[in-house]
């Protein structure tokens, strides 16, 4: 394999975490407005020994003082800076009254140095320590977090940048984190609790009205306003019911700052900027654009990708995209970060000189799910599929790698009851959709918006192996009781997926629900199969939309024990297996 070609200039580049480093670069003075800077931005660690420290500290993003999860004092922690083939070790000390734990999100590690408590460890119980020590074999942008109890939600999770052992095919002159996230000022139990009473209890205000009702039905008739609406009434949903937490609890934040808190990083005329976007949050979606700024991809899931030219992208909860930019240097510009459901936003700003600031746009109109993500839903009743496959089907050829799946959609026997409320009859391969609500941007707004599609790796697929067989995983539920499990049945009750060390294989997930599932495999590739086999995309997130069928290859290639789950905090516990590769 060729080396991807040296064009970055190193000397020039500069690494700067955020607004104070940025200004200390160009000699500018302190925060704009340290009224409200209210929890201290991260700082940048580097070496090969870290020392983090899990401690409980006060803060107030919305003015209602609360306590979150904090990493050496600062939300989002230090920003973890690696080089590919150095061994880190990171001590991580308690200090919370509770149990404690940090996964390296994306980060290829041995099993015991992976995170999860139950599968990994048992934790790091309070006021002890545990060291943590692998080998980094990897570059890109990554990111950590808390994988004990809701300690995502309150704080717990920071960026990881680890430069390329050779050349990085990407050139830029500086870089900043772009770390998204969700913070309420309820507490995690709360939210929980609530969504458990009612799982519409963060989206009720977007159901529609008696007033759309009647709207629609003069405009449309009886007739047409029931066909279209009869199946949300039957899923006892609304088409409005994108995301389960939304804005009504929510603060959307960059890099810790509120969108008053306006997060800035400067550049200087003429500078490629990069810009590593990474989702840390606990249950959100977002849509991101810089109004009047061509943005181009060059990395998924920390992986260079072949560079893509967007508008916009969508941005699933605990995926990375690095974007480079070219700002003209007499103006500035907004980062413009819309929760899924519009609900709110995270905005930050791109700027030549402190004193300026860009307008914020409107939000785009709130997205209304249609049939193609029902997947064409009927619920309850026998139906052709739903039965144990026929070692027929079993034994029907594969698709070629790279192309996905073309076998039979088979919702299993336990696929059913209170805890499963839709099952998806025709899901489409969400491969080339844009998603709910960006459907219409491109023609709507002129944006070219981004489609796993366009991801093509930069360097030729590594492994060129079909798959040996196929694996038909549904993400399955019922909103409403909020119950989340795997073909129906929920982690607690489920067997370990068993793969056998050197095994590759094609995973397949089935959406039969009406949300988006971001899906994370911890230590394995995720090859995402978009149809081209030569330049698969290597991921550790893949969204699954509503409705849809998505595929990916993975290699069998570390052993142990690892999680297959929804990043979607509330959902996770529902919607996981364990991976065993033995
Ligand atoms: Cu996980």
């Amino acid at each position: 394999m060729t080396k991807p070609p040296r064009c970055g200039s190193v000397s020039r580049r500069t690494f700067v975490t955020g607004i104070g480093a940025g200004m200390a670069l160009l000699g500018l003075p302190g925060f704009p407005n340290p009224a409200r800077a209210r929890v201290p931005p991260p700082t940048t660690l580097t070496g090969e020994n870290f020392s983090l420290q899990v401690d409980q500290r006060a803060v107030n993003l919305t003015g209602q003082p609360r306590n979150a999860i904090s990493v050496n004092g600062s939300i989002p922690g230090p920003i973890l800076h690696w080089r590919e083939g150095q061994t880190v070790t990171l001590n991580v000390l308690n200090q919370l009254d509770k149990n404690t734990s940090i996964h390296w999100y994306g980060i290829r590690v041995p099993n015991p140095m992976n995170g999860v408590p139950g599968l990994n460890f048992s934790g790091i119980r309070p006021g002890e320590n545990f060291r943590y020590r692998f080998k980094v074999k990897q570059s890109g942008t990554y990111w950590y977090h808390s994988h004990s109890g809701f300690q995502r939600q309150q704080g717990l999770y920071g960026a990881i940048v680890i430069d390329p052992a050779g050349g990085d095919p990407v050139t830029y002159d500086r870089d900043y984190v772009v770390l998204l996230s969700d913070w309420s000022d309820e507490s995690p139990q709360q939210i929980y609790s609530n969504l458990k009473k009612d799982g519409h209890y963060y989206n009720r205000r977007r159901h529609r009205t008696t007033t759309d009702l009647w709207r629609d039905v003069r405009a449309k008739g009886i007739e047409q306003t029931w066909r279209e609406r009869h199946p949300w009434n039957f899923a006892g949903m609304s088409d409005r019911d994108v995301s389960d937490v939304t804005g009504y609890t929510y603060s959307y934040l960059i890099n810790g700052q509120t969108p008053e808190d306006n997060w800035t990083a400067l550049f200087a005329p003429g500078e490629i900027v990069r810009l590593r976007f990474i989702n840390a949050s606990a249950m959100t979606i977002f849509d991101l654009r810089i109004p009047d700024l061509d943005m181009t991809v060059v990395s998924a899931d920390g992986q260079n990708i072949q560079p893509v030219r967007v508008d916009e992208f969508r941005l699933g909860t605990g995926e990375t995209y690095d974007v480079v930019v070219k700002p003209s240097g007499d103006r500035a510009y907004t980062l413009f970060a819309q929760a899924i459901d519009r609900g709110g936003y995270a905005r930050g700003t791109l700027t030549p000189a402190q004193n300026l600031s860009a307008e914020v746009p409107p939000m785009d109109p709130i997205p209304i799910l249609d049939k193609r993500d029902m997947g064409f839903i009927r619920a309850g009743g026998a139906r052709a599929a739903d039965r144990q496959p026929t070692a027929e089907e079993q034994n029907a050829k594969l698709a070629p790698a790279g192309l996905g799946s073309n076998s039979p959609i088979v919702h299993q026997p336990t696929e059913k009851g209170h805890g499963v409320a839709l099952r998806a009859r025709a899901p489409q391969n969400g491969v080339d959709d844009p998603g709910v609500g960006l459907r219409e941007h491109q023609q709507r707004h002129n944006r070219r918006i981004l489609t796993y599609k366009d991801l093509r790796s930069l360097t030729p697929s590594l492994d060129r192996r079909q798959p040996q067989r196929e694996l038909q995983l549904h993400l399955t539920g019922n909103p409403a009781r909020y119950l989340w499990s795997i073909d129906g049945v929920k982690y607690k009750n489920a067997t370990p997926i068993l793969l056998a060390y050197g095994e590759r294989l094609r995973i397949t997930l089935v959406n039969d629900t009406l949300l988006t599932q971001p899906m994370h495999l911890h230590g394995l590739w995720s090859e995402l199969e978009t149809g081209d086999g030569e330049y698969l995309p290597r991921k550790h997130t893949v969204m699954v939309q509503p409705g849809a069928k998505i595929s990916y290859l993975v290699n069998a290639d570390n052993r142990g024990r690892w999680a297959l789950h929804c990043q979607m905090l509330y959902r996770t516990y529902g919607i996981f297996r364990e991976v065993r590769v033995v």
